[in-house]
């Protein structure tokens, strides 16, 4: 049966993504010229000795020029790996252009499920006909996505055994920071074990937190930030006119606070927390509860009894003391997995961390509300990572908050009416925008990143990640490349072990983006100088329809300055 699609879906389906103009050429007519070794961003040495082949690859950049005639069709695999970001289906619709554009007989396979598809074999063959159905859509859900690692020996051998079925030329992995170093791992593997698919990664994420030099952004961070600082702008306009609630917004982004930052410069709400600021001050929760019970008194004091504060999901890990905790706890619970799953009671649950805590955390741990002690028990991704999805941060800082204005207001520091007239809305906006329609800039970017990774495979290049310079030009300028993946790496402490992994690109709070948000917060938190940025619009004008983040262009400024 035909499903059937919205208006806006049948026009974004015949939505033509711009894409860098040395993209419309034929393959024979381009070369690829090698820029500068792309060092590690540190630990160097260990990178060398885990990553021995594809280590110190230069960084790639496509000319035109004389290149290869490709005589044969190029075979593809191709997996979602990760959550969702908008503009996932076009990377797939670039790269079967992209191989078809190149050889008419190429065949692009998509495994199915995420990473695990791979090693149980599970795919569909991708055809023209079926991928025109999903062209500039949102969502995963053409293949369905995946949180499954590629790690151990024996993953790693079904990955082989996959790819040397279907004898692809190239497997081409779309996830953010953790599925990327398992390309990187893959890449290497393939080489040691002379299988002759390459891997190519794709810089997905929504939070915004692959980046680098030559990564300028991951997608789908513009698409999922335009539909929060809707959201966002239309709750900051029903606070003004009802003026009678504080609204707690929680945003996604495991760990940067990078969505929080552009929502903020997006919408100019009163408070916006930034994790990495908490961090550079070394800021315990009672300190950030103080900081925002103080503009909920200033703005009471001034007869303002409503506003609006943005809480990045990441924040807790940030915190000094909670973040210890967590480390603790991932540890505990990685070494007494079985065990842990054997109690079914909180209260056991509790009592069992608390014998195997330090002091310090275990006293922390205490301190916290039991529902929040019972979120950073759940279950850890299958990278080791704690939901912070999952932890409502912003309901904590809801009853914290509230405990304290009552202080204030029993110790006549603050007048009554401040816990009176305190009443408050939470929200989470995170899965809210993983799955829209991909802005102009995302359906953009994501084919031309599909594009660029069927050119890398077809220059047989592994061990890369497919990628685009010069974002905030118009699209036909932009400039496609190859960055090296280990030159993306440091080694980092997961599941209790140093690992080789792609380093979190965290904000920088000496960054172009967060000082201009440092600049405005204080006019921000007493005027109710709120900005509303309204819908995503797909169609019209280019000065309306196909900007892009401030982030991004605050970012780029300051690398040319
Ligand atoms: P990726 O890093 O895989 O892109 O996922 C990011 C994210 O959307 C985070 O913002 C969020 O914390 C997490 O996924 C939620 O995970 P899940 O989809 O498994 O609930």
């Amino acid at each position: 049966m035909k499903k059937e699609k919205s208006v806006l879906e049948k026009a974004r389906l015949s939505y033509k993504p711009g894409m860098p103009a040395i993209l419309r050429s034929v393959i024979s007519g381009l070369k690829i010229k090698e820029e500068k070794s792309g060092k590690t961003i540190s630990d160097a040495r260990q990178i060398k000795e885990i990553f021995p082949k594809t280590f110190g690859q230069p960084i790639l950049k496509l000319a035109k020029g004389k290149g290869p005639k490709i005589q044969k069709p190029l075979s593809v695999g191709v997996v979602l790996s990760g959550g969702q970001a908008p503009g996932g289906h076009n990377v797939i619709v670039g790269i079967s252009d992209g191989i078809r554009a190149i050889h008419p007989k190429s065949r692009l396979y998509g495994f199915k499920g995420g990473p695990k598809g791979i090693f149980t074999e599970k795919y569909v063959e991708l055809d023209p006909e079926l991928l025109n159905e999903y062209r500039n859509t949102g969502g995963f859900d053409m293949i369905g996505s995946g949180r499954d690692k590629i790690e151990n020996a024996d993953q790693l051998a079904a990955c082989k055994t996959a790819c040397e079925k279907l004898q692809l030329g190239a497997l081409v992995i779309i996830g953010g920071d953790d599925s990327n170093t398992n390309a990187a791992v893959l890449a290497e593997y393939f080489l040691k074990e002379g299988v002759k698919t390459g891997v190519i990664g794709i810089p997905k994420t929504i939070d915004g937190d692959l980046k680098s030099d030559w990564i300028e952004t991951s997608f789908g961070f513009d698409t999922a930030c335009k539909v929060y600082s809707e959201l966002i702008g239309n709750i900051c306009r029903d606070a003004l006119s009802a003026r009678k609630y504080w609204h707690f917004i929680k945003l996604m982004g495991r760990n940067a606070s990078h969505v929080t930052l552009e929502c903020a410069l997006a919408t100019h709400p009163n408070i916006a927390l930034i994790g990495e600021e908490v961090n550079a001050k070394k800021m315990t929760l009672a300190q950030i509860v103080e900081e925002v019970a103080l503009v909920i008194k200033k703005r009471s004091e001034a007869g303002k009894f409503f506003g609006v504060c943005l809480v990045p999901e990441g924040l807790i890990e940030f915190i000094p003391e909670i973040r210890i905790l967590i480390k603790e706890l991932n540890v505990i619970l990685a070494k007494h997995k079985e065990y842990f799953k054997t109690l079914k009671l909180f209260t056991d649950q509790q009592e069992f961390v608390n014998q195997k805590l330090s002091r310090d955390s275990s006293y922390v741990f205490s301190s916290l509300p039991a529902k929040i002690q019972q979120q950073l028990l759940y279950d850890r991704d299958k990278h080791g990572n704690v939901q912070v999805s999952k932890i409502e941060t912003e309901n904590l800082l809801i009853e914290q908050v509230r405990e304290l204005l009552g202080e204030w207001a029993a110790e006549k520091k603050a007048d009554s009416n401040i816990i009176k007239k305190f009443s408050t809305q939470n929200h989470f906006l995170g899965y809210e925008g993983r799955c829209s329609f991909p802005s102009n800039f995302d359906a953009n970017y994501t084919y031309s990143l599909g594009r660029t990774a069927s050119i890398l495979i077809a220059f047989g290049k592994t061990g890369y990640m497919a990628a685009l310079s010069g974002l905030t030009k118009p699209a036909d300028k932009w400039q496609p490349c190859g960055v090296p993946l280990t030159s993306l790496m440091n080694m980092e402490t997961r599941n209790g072990k140093e690992s080789p992994v792609i380093k979190k690109a965290l904000v920088n709070i000496k960054g172009a983006p967060f000082k201009a948000f440092a600049a405005n917060r204080g006019i921000w938190e007493m005027d109710d100088d709120y900005v509303f940025p309204g819908a995503i619009q797909y169609f019209g004008t280019p000065a309306i329809a196909d900007i892009t983040t401030q982030t991004l262009v605050l970012e780029r400024k300051q690398k040319k300055a």
